[in-house]
């Protein structure tokens, strides 16, 4: 897909989810509860509608977790979660602060509210059939991206990636981290995040995506410069 068309079709999945009101995404961080001490663990691949779910509630949260990407043939992550919950279905969450595990989106999302926000779940996160509605209506403008496994070398060390949900840019870096089953340490940082200055006190300037490499030790903006760096060092 060339540049102009792969970011069009990025920026439509983000007014469906945003959807006017109805939608399942929201720019704004919500109101905060606890906080974790560690960060939490969740498996996924991004072109999962009920694995957005997740994500959304995680950026509304504001909340960090290690993304294990379990793109379709993947031959690492999958198969962990299938030894470990007895079957490959994702979103799957792990809390190493509580010791819970859990596969379904909608259980998962009530667990966040309550665990780290204020119990309620946000609003479009809370509409069963028309949540998953709007959030597989956000994959199909993205046909097959963050779907399918790619070959690649794995890291050695997650890589860090600042981002928010509904972010066109960043969905596409999503995307290619997952396809190459990369993991990664997800930095949120939504509108009205309490950690934005820290963000930008660490990498010079309020602007996601921003992925550091500590395999490699860069630190990169810009989308395309990102999945460019991604291909050329990880892609088989
Ligand atoms: N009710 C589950 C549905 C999850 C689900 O169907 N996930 C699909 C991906 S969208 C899945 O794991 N499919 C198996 C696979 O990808 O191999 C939930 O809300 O979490």
């Amino acid at each position: 897909m060339n540049r102009t068309l792969d970011v069009a079709t990025s920026f439509a999945g983000t007014l469906v989810s945003l959807g006017g009101g109805l939608g399942i995404g929201s720019l704004s961080v919500g109101p905060l509860g606890a906080r974790p001490e560690k960060p939490l663990e969740l498996y996924e691949f991004e072109a999962c509608p009920f694995c957005r779910k997740v994500r959304e509630a995680l950026t509304a949260l504001d909340l960090d977790a290690v993304i294990y990407p379990c793109p379709k043939d993947g031959p690492r992550y999958r198969e962990e979660i299938r030894r470990r919950g007895g079957k490959a279905q994702f979103p799957y969450l792990v809390d190493p602060n509580t010791g819970k595990e859990m596969y379904e989106s909608d259980a998962i999302v009530r667990y966040l509210a309550e665990q780290y926000g204020t119990g309620r779940v946000p609003f479009g996160l809370s509409l069963g059939p028309i949540t998953n509605l709007v959030s597989t209506s956000t994959s199909l403008w993205r046909l097959s991206h963050g779907r399918l496994y790619r070959a690649a070398r794995a890291p050695e060390k997650p890589l860090e990636l600042y981002s928010f949900e509904l972010s066109p840019y960043c969905r596409i870096v999503r995307e290619a981290l997952c396809e190459l089953e990369i993991p990664y340490l997800l930095h949120n940082v939504g509108k009205g995040s309490p950690r934005r200055d820290a963000f930008v006190a660490r990498a010079g300037k309020m602007q996601v995506p921003w992925l550091h490499d500590p395999n490699t030790d860069r630190s990169l903006y810009e989308s395309a410069d990102i999945v460019a760096y991604l291909n050329a060092t990880y892609a088989a």
